[in-house]
This record gives C-alpha cells, sequence and structure tokens, in this order.
C-alpha cells in the first residue's frame, strides 16, 4: 500500500516528452488496472470493473457518455472511467482519528490531490465555531444544526443549496422538494458553470435545452464536427462511437486549439488493430482554431453555404423545412450575407481553403452532427456561438432527422438528470405547480442564484448558509480568493461528500462534513436493497446500483440525508413522506412520474433491460416549444478575441488525470506531462517573442478592466513553460490551479458562466 505522503510532490520537477497523436491502446488499459490495484487491490478492482456501465451494475461515475444500446460489451468503460471508480471505491478511509491528526491549518497547506488521495469521508463530522480539527458527530444532532441554522434566518433566501451532477434523480428530485418546501430556488449547480451557454441556446433556438442526437445517429452520420472538446481524456467511451461512425464512412472534423490525442488517432484496446499498430484515424481534418474563433468559424461557414446557394439555386437550402420549421431566416440571410471572410480568417486563424473545404463538406452531408464541450460554452460568446452552430444546421434541415442533430456533451455522469428533476434555480412553472399538487407545498416563484450569483451573495452577506450536494464549490468556482471570502461569511457551510477536498477547509462559523454513499456502494434501507436512476447525454434514463459494501457503517444515501435533515427541519405532519421515500425509493419515482414529464410509469419502464428515453420535441417530430413555436435563427454580431502584444489568451482545461478537482495522479500522458501541474503551454514563437525558453517558470498575472474601466490583476505563481503546438497567442493551463486567475465578473453573457476558456494573461520572470 502507498504510504499517505506519496501524494506531496514538488512542482519543480516537472517531466515534458513529446504530445502523443493517439488515445487509449494498452497502456490505457494497464493504467486502469494499476490505479484500481492500488487503490482498492485485487479482488475489488476485478469484481467493480466487471459491474461497471453493465445492466444489473452501476452506471460510470466518469462521464455522462451513453452506452451503445443493445451491445453492452463486457468492460464498457474506458481507462478514466476505471479511475473515477478506483477513486471513489478506494479501500483508505478518512475518519476521525485522522481528522484528530491533521489540523484546520495543516489541511489547508495540502494539494487537492493529497486530500482527494486520504481517502473515503467515513463518518459525520463538525468543526465548531473557533475549533481547529474537526470532531465526529451523531447523524440526529448533525441535522439539528442544520434546521437551527436555517431556521434561524431571516429569510429562506438566505440560503444556498449547490449540487454537483453526480447525484441521482432520486435524491436531486427530494432535495429540490427540500429546498422549495424550505422556500427558496437558490439552487445553483455544477452546470451554471459547464453546459449552461448550451441550454440558454439551445432552449431560445430549438425549445430545449438538451441534445437532439442518439448513439446511432452518431454511427450513422456522414459528417460530425467537434468543437472544443477533448473526448480522448475526457469522454473516452465517445471514440468507439466515433471509429464506429468513420468505418461507416463518416467524415469527421476536430475544431480545437490543440492538437488532441484522441482526436487524432485512437487505439481501441478492445480491437486487434488498437492493439497494434497505429490505431484508427478518428478525424479526417483538425482545424486548429483560435481561443474563441468558433463564432466567427459558423457564421464564415454559413456565409459560404448561402453564396454556394446563390450559385446554384436549390442545392444548399433545406427550403421546405426552413419555411415550415423555422422563423427568422430572412433576418438571418441577410446578416450572413455581411459578415466579412476577412475577419473570419483573423478571428478562427484558418486559412480560407480550410473555409472552403469545410463549407464543402457541410454541403455534401446529408446528415451532419456539431459535438460541443467547454471549449464553446465557457466562452464570453458562448450562447451565440451555439446559437451559430444550430443555425447552420438549421439551414440545411439538420435537426430531427436520422443523423443528423446538436450533440452537447455533457461533462458530469447525472448532470442532466439533475435539471431534469428540477435543479435549477429558474424552474418553469408547469414543474412548480405540478410539485405543489403532488405534495400540497407552496414553492417559492421568484427565480433564485446561480453559482456566481451564490458567490456575490455570500460576499456581501445577502446569504449565509451554504451547503453542497456533492462536488467541491470552493475550487470549482472562479476568482478563488474572492469565492473562500465569501464561504468564510456564512454562519453553517455543509458538505455532503464521498471524498476529502478544499471545500471542507474554507468554512463557514460552523462547518459540517455528511459522508454520504457513493455509486459503487451497495444501499439497502429499511425495505431492502435499493437501486437508483440517471440520465445520460442522450436522455435516456436508467438504473444504478452499487454492490460494495460501504467502507463505514455510518455513510448515508444521499436520499437519507436529504430525508433526515427535511424530518428535523420541518418535524412531524409535513405534508410530503420523507419516512417512506428513505425506506422505499419506488415510492420517490412514483412521485416522480406524477411530476416530472416523459417518466409516467418511470419504476416499470426503468425496469427494462436498456432503460427508456425522454421525450425530445425537435427530434421526435419537429417539434418547436420556442416563443414563435418554431425553431429559430439567431442574428448575433461577430465576436472574436483578438491578442493584445506582449499578452496570451488563456484556456484553462482538463488534464488526462484528473476529474474537475479531484486530481487522480500526475500524468498528463498524451500532453506529455508528468511529475507535477503547473505548467502553461505556450506556442515556441511566443515563448522567444516574450524573451523566454522551454523549461522557464514564469507568474501568470491577469487582467480584467472592470465596470468602473479600471484594470485589475490576479496572480498565480509558478508554472514551468512548455513549447506546444497552440495557436500563436494562445496559451493553455490546467484547471483548478488557474482559478485565482479569472474574475467573478468574467462571465458569459445570458448564461451567466464563468468564461475559463478565455483569460487574458502576461507572464512575469519568476524573481
Ligand atoms: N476523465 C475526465 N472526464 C471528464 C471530466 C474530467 O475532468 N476528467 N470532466 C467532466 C466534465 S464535468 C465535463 S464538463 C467534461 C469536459 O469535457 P471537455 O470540454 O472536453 O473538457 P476540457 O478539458 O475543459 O476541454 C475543453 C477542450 O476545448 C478546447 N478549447 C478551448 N478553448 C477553445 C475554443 O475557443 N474553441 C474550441 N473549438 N476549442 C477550445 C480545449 O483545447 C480542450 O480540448 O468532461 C467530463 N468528463
Ligand atoms: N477554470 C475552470 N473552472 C471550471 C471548469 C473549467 O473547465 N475551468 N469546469 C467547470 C465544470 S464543467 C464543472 S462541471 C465544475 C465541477 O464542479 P464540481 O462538480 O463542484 O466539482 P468536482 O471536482 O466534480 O467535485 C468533486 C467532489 O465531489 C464529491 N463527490 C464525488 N462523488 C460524489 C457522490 O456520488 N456524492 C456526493 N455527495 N459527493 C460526491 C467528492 O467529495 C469530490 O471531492 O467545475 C467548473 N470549473
Ligand atoms: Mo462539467
Amino acid at each position: 500500500m502507498a504510504r499517505r505522503d506519496d501524494y506531496e510532490y514538488d512542482e519543480n520537477s516537472i517531466v515534458v516528452t513529446k504530445n502523443k497523436q493517439y488515445a487509449a491502446g494498452v497502456p490505457a488499459v494497464l493504467v486502469s488496472l494499476q490505479r484500481g490495484m492500488s487503490q482498492m487491490g485485487a479482488t475489488r478492482t476485478a469484481a467493480t470493473l466487471a459491474k461497471l456501465n453493465q445492466r444489473k451494475g452501476f452506471d460510470c461515475p466518469g462521464c455522462a457518455w451513453p452506452e451503445t444500446p443493445g451491445h453492452r460489451k463486457h468492460a464498457e468503460f474506458c481507462e478514466n472511467g476505471a479511475k473515477a471508480v478506483a477513486e471513489e471505491a478506494t479501500k483508505r478511509t478518512v475518519g476521525p482519528a485522522f481528522f484528530a491528526a491533521h489540523s484546520i491549518d495543516d489541511l489547508l497547506g495540502r494539494t487537492e490531490y493529497w486530500l482527494g488521495q486520504q481517502g473515503r469521508l467515513t463518518h459525520p463530522m463538525v468543526l465548531r465555531p473557533g475549533a481547529t480539527h474537526y470532531e465526529p458527530i451523531e447523524w440526529d444532532d448533525a441535522n439539528r444544526i442544520i434546521a437551527d441554522e436555517l431556521n434561524a434566518l431571516g429569510s429562506p433566501h438566505e440560503a444556498i443549496f449547490y449540487t454537483s451532477g453526480r447525484t441521482s434523480n432520486e435524491a436531486a428530485f427530494l432535495y429540490q422538494l427540500l429546498i422549495r418546501s424550505f422556500g427558496t430556488n437558490n439552487m445553483p449547480d455544477c452546470s451554471n458553470m459547464c453546459h449552461e451557454s448550451s441550454g440558454s441556446a439551445l432552449t431560445a433556438s430549438i425549445g430545449i435545452g438538451k441534445g437532439s442526437v442518439s448513439v446511432p445517429d452518431i454511427e450513422n452520420a456522414d459528417l460530425i464536427l467537434i468543437a472544443g472538446q477533448n473526448p480522448g481524456t475526457n469522454h473516452p467511451r465517445m471514440l468507439s462511437t466515433l471509429e464506429k461512425a468513420r468505418s461507416n464512412g463518416a467524415r469527421v472534423i476536430a475544431i480545437n486549439p490543440l492538437p488532441e490525442a484522441g482526436l487524432l488517432r485512437f487505439k481501441d484496446p478492445q480491437k486487434v488493430h488498437g492493439v497494434i499498430g497505429d490505431g484508427a484515424a478518428i478525424s479526417d481534418d483538425f482545424l486548429q482554431i483560435r481561443i474563441g474563433g468558433d463564432m466567427a468559424l459558423f457564421q464564415g461557414l454559413a456565409k459560404l453555404l448561402v453564396a454556394a446557394e446563390d450559385a446554384a439555386p436549390g442545392t444548399v437550402l433545406d427550403r421546405r423545412f426552413i419555411d415550415r420549421h423555422t422563423a427568422g431566416f430572412d433576418a438571418w440571410l441577410d446578416h450572413i450575407r455581411r459578415v466579412d471572410l476577412g475577419t473570419v480568417v483573423d478571428a478562427t486563424g484558418l486559412t480560407i481553403e480550410q473555409l472552403h473545404d469545410t463549407a464543402q463538406a457541410l454541403i455534401e452531408s446529408n446528415a451532419t452532427i456539431i459535438c460541443w464541450a467547454m471549449g464553446l460554452t465557457q466562452q464570453t460568446h458562448g450562447v451565440a456561438t451555439i446559437e451559430e452552430a444550430v443555425n447552420l444546421l438549421l439551414m440545411r434541415g439538420m435537426i430531427g432527422k436520422p443523423g443528423a442533430g446538436v450533440c452537447p456533451v455533457r461533462g458530469h455522469s447525472n448532470v442532466q438528470g439533475d435539471r431534469t428533476m428540477g435543479i435549477w434555480e429558474k424552474m418553469p412553472e408547469s414543474f412548480l405547480a405540478a410539485l405543489d399538487t403532488e405534495f400540497g407545498i407552496t414553492s417559492p416563484r421568484e427565480h433564485g442564484l446561480d453559482a456566481v450569483d451564490s458567490i456575490r451573495a455570500m460576499r456581501e452577506r445577502r446569504a449565509s448558509v451554504f451547503m453542497a450536494m456533492g462536488g467541491n464549490f470552493v475550487s470549482a468556482t472562479p476568482d478563488t480568493d474572492v469565492t473562500e471570502a465569501a464561504l468564510r461569511n456564512c454562519s453553517l457551510t455543509v458538505q455532503v461528500s464521498t471524498k476529502l477536498n478544499r471545500s471542507h477547509l474554507v468554512h463557514g462559523r460552523t462547518a459540517l462534513i455528511l459522508p454520504s454513499l457513493g455509486r459503487t456502494d451497495k444501499d439497502v434501507q429499511a425495505t431492502g436493497k435499493q437501486f437508483v436512476t440517471v440520465e445520460d447525454s442522450m436522455s435516456m434514463v436508467h438504473r444504478s446500483r452499487g454492490s460494495l459494501t460501504p467502507s463505514s457503517i455510518h455513510m448515508r444515501s444521499e436520499v437519507a440525508i436529504v430525508c433526515g435533515i427535511a424530518e428535523m427541519l420541518f418535524g412531524p405532519g409535513h405534508p410530503v413522506p420523507w419516512t417512506s421515500f428513505t425506506a422505499d425509493y419506488d415510492l420517490i419515482r412514483d412521485a416522480i412520474s406524477r411530476v416530472v414529464p416523459g417518466f409516467d410509469g418511470f419504476n416499470t419502464k426503468v425496469r427494462q433491460k436498456e432503460g427508456f428515453g425522454l421525450p425530445h420535441p425537435p427530434r421526435d417530430s419537429r417539434t418547436f416549444q420556442t416563443e414563435t413555436g418554431k425553431a429559430n435563427f439567431a442574428v448575433n454580431d461577430l465576436v472574436w478575441l483578438p491578442v493584445p502584444p506582449g499578452r496570451l489568451m488563456l484556456q484553462t482545461m482538463r488534464s488526462h488525470d484528473q476529474y474537475n478537482t479531484t486530481i487522480y495522479g500526475l500524468d498528463d500522458r498524451y500532453r506529455g506531462v508528468k511529475g507535477g501541474r503547473r505548467v502553461l503551454f505556450v506556442n515556441t514563437r511566443d515563448i522567444e517573442k516574450l524573451g523566454y525558453r522551454d523549461g522557464d517558470h514564469v507568474d501568470l498575472i491577469s487582467e480584467w478592466k472592470n465596470r468602473s474601466g479600471n484594470i485589475e490583476e490576479r496572480r498565480a505563481d509558478n508554472f514551468r513553460l512548455v513549447a506546444y503546438p497552440t495557436p500563436v497567442g494562445n496559451a493553455a493551463a490546467y484547471y483548478p490551479e488557474t482559478n485565482p486567475l479569472i474574475p467573478l465578473d468574467h462571465v458569459a453573457d445570458k448564461s451567466n458562466t464563468p468564461v475559463s476558456k478565455a483569460i487574458l494573461i502576461r507572464l512575469e520572470h519568476r524573481p
């Protein structure tokens, strides 16, 4: 077994090798087994990996990519799914003895990597006002503290309830029910920092904030654009689907500032050609776009398509679709004709030939899918960029037809389901009314706070109780110093968690840690073994059932935790049957079936082999529930990001060895960086121009023009320069180390999503 201090490391001894051209293959299998063995031992590794994503097993806590319907192979998982499981199913534990040995001050000096690697949280713990150490507490006493603090508030709106996207449908439904029964819609969630821009854009454009394609659609597409996404690391199982699509004749175009390994070549470890040889090429073309250039790209492509239609009328536009199903076409057409291709070339960094070639591919394709993730959403103009992607599909009638559509690839494994269950600060009236009718409560109607506004509220002491259902709010949010100060203003912070992280250490006057069961754990309640359900990125709902004996009898399921708090808070006689809900999750699903559209017959349908799909009106019947009753073409003025001299545009992203703020290890294998995480990927020409050499250590300073027009500076120190094939003027570094650089007010228009992918920085020599 590894010694605990193995997780301390020296950022000055980073090893850099050449970045890889291919993803997965045999090294991936070896890495997954190795991580499994070191965390879980041999028996637990074999037992858990065998149950991953199987019909009778648990849903992978990694990403939200769906399983291929009908073909669940043995071992439907990937290297990073295996790491996610090892991380949760670890045999190491963090209990009262650990907290007695480590003060808060001591723990604040550790890295997220070190904290996460200590093991599973086993006991409810309390940090009392002024105390230096967490100490154990009984569940009832913890719940009493929460109830007392909530009841002492002047208004329910002074409480904030965060959710990360691993929470099951059942727990999420009860959590929002607790929060709305209490009287607020303050429900920030990780989606606010993730696909909120996709939700905003898609709801305005097509009337529903979810993707419109299935796995078979991808497999049967003619053309797939993948923009702002790194599937080789973050959605590795997507590579198998893409490989299938390619072997069916699809063309794949990757749009990314970085030549990400999985986008270029993929070695499927489950196939012979993946084990020997170079693997399969995944993308036919790689458009190395400048950061923030996608909106210009989509507008430029639309312009070229319009020009082709003008040259040969009736060959490019899907007039029938446009006339029947869309609104705003003429205004859009007028706008697109005026797009300047010179600006598009400047904004994207692409050549005019690349633009023509891509336009030609769009014209030739009868079934086009656009996939995207954080490279598009976490931009000031993220919503507009996604609207432009939709415009490009609408003009060709590429929504609601096989092999075509929009594919926002979700992050957390149940982030989409949590939204469906009502975790949103602005759920529509129809949902609230159904909830009220079902339970005889009166849900508040005024919209609540999202993630960024919650931080503002705590900073200004308009809110003072903060509770988190999973996640690591302090490290995932921007402007780390501001956020940490905001949380320290609280009277109570509560974290329902599986693993230790920095959010347990940056706390209110009183702080609680409530240890929860995870996906892999067996969940037994009064009526016996329970399962939960999740919704994947393609609106498929299915069961998840853990099988491991929990490492402590003091852990509770998220459902039981929510119900325990509710019983203490509302006392006997509350109209919601909290006790019965904990005892039998079927009863929760029955209630959901009456409140949430698409869930009728939930308990029966979810017991079917493949689970069931939720309705998606644009996909199912080209019905668009927008204000116009049609799919809307959006008109947006072109925004792009020129880089001033002496500056770099920084994007913050994930290494191959982390899950958001959870650091699995220090090996970003595909990018060739090992042994540390404070690296800055910069083009060789920029390194020279700025007067540095590869391997130099620098400090990063972000420059932000605030509302009063003054430049604010923020720092993150000691990053090693790595010469890397990123576009000139563009840099990249890992999150969360770079979050202190992102101003709280640097948010996307309309979605309020922190702009994690475009931060203006300059470098300073380290003294
Ligand atoms: N193993 C693992 N899996 C995960 C996660 C994890 O941390 N680890 N996180 C999960 C979560 S919550 C999410 S949201 C997803 C995230 O999945 P991704 O969105 O793939 O994650 P990022 O690492 O943020 O990568 C963003 C990609 O966008 C590119 N990019 C940056 N700026 C731009 C731009 O302006 N234009 C374009 N076209 N591209 C750009 C970057 O080079 C990078 O390839 O993954 C999920 N799955
Ligand atoms: N700079 C920058 N910032 C970003 C991003 C970026 O690309 N760049 N990405 C953003 C995105 S896309 C996202 S989604 C957010 C992620 O934000 P979060 O979802 O808040 O962060 P995670 O790191 O996924 O949370 C990890 C913690 O969740 C807890 N946990 C894990 N599994 C469970 C479970 O089953 N139940 C419970 N109760 N707890 C569990 C563990 O204690 C673990 O420490 O970060 C955002 N922040
Ligand atoms: Mo995410």
